[in-house]
């Protein structure tokens, strides 16, 4: 029994809001659920949003303590790159973790440095749950693709189908896979805001947009229920995506 949860890019009040509301029950520095029920992350924990600092924390503590797993994003990969000593562009909302994080003092540092390098460097690309019947991915993955993770496929599940494209807005054009394909597992995936869940060819986007003022989304598997909560961020409508099929 799993509850998914898309995109919370730092929006940690709606995280434990939307905690409660499943049924988890804080106990010492995570969160467990009476019934053995497992947290699903699908990454971006960070970046934009108030408080990544606190995201991060909460989840390492969780997928530590064995009550969740955890996948990751492109924000999280690039975080990960920033730890690591890479040459990251600090740029698309990597500059408020950032901020965050050099405002603790240098043990505290190391301490959330370490958890969230730990995290990602021992989650994979994407889950395969309940004997096949349930993948789960940031941004999504081909089915033909399950079960590979190469560097072809690492791209498409972080950053989504990509055309290399930009728009004039800067943002990368990101073709509409879900609409085009046959899936035998449910694909539940996030990273492109939407209005509302879409569910589209056995796939399902769970990501309604928290940090840009929508809502933070859990799909409960495999009850099929959705559990939402209300954003306390600024709401910005351009951020969102509408498709004209669903
Ligand atoms: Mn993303």
């Amino acid at each position: 029994m799993y509850d998914i949860i898309g995109d919370i890019h730092g929006c940690y009040e709606e995280m434990i809001e939307l905690f409660q509301r499943l049924g988890y029950k804080r106990k010492e520095n995570h969160y467990t659920h009476p019934d053995g029920r497992q947290l699903v992350f699908l990454g971006d924990l960070t970046d934009r949003g108030p408080a990544s600092i606190p995201v991060i924390e909460a989840v390492g503590a969780i997928i530590n303590t064995k009550n969740g797993l955890y996948c990751p994003g492109n924000h999280c990969d690039k975080l990960y790159r920033y730890f690591i000593g890479r040459n990251v562009k600090i740029n698309n909302g990597l500059e408020t973790t950032v901020a965050e994080w050099k405002d603790l003092n240098d043990q505290r540092q190391s301490q959330i440095k370490k958890l969230f390098c730990d995290l990602y460097e021992q989650s994979p690309l994407y889950h395969v749950l309940d004997d096949r019947k349930l993948v789960v991915a940031h941004a999504g993955v081909r089915p033909v693709d399950i079960g590979r993770t190469d560097k072809k496929v690492k791209t498409f599940v972080l950053y989504g189908d990509i055309t290399g494209e930009k728009h004039e807005d800067g943002r990368p054009v990101r073709r509409d896979w879900a609409a085009n394909v046959r899936s035998k597992p449910l694909i539940v995936y996030g990273h492109t805001p939407v209005k509302q869940v879409r569910g589209i060819n056995n796939t399902l986007n769970i990501d309604t947009g928290c940090v840009f003022g929508g809502k933070l989304t859990a799909f409960c598997w495999p009850e099929h229920k959705i559990v939402d909560v209300s954003s306390k961020q600024p709401y910005q409508d351009d951020r969102f995506r509408t498709f004209n099929n669903h």
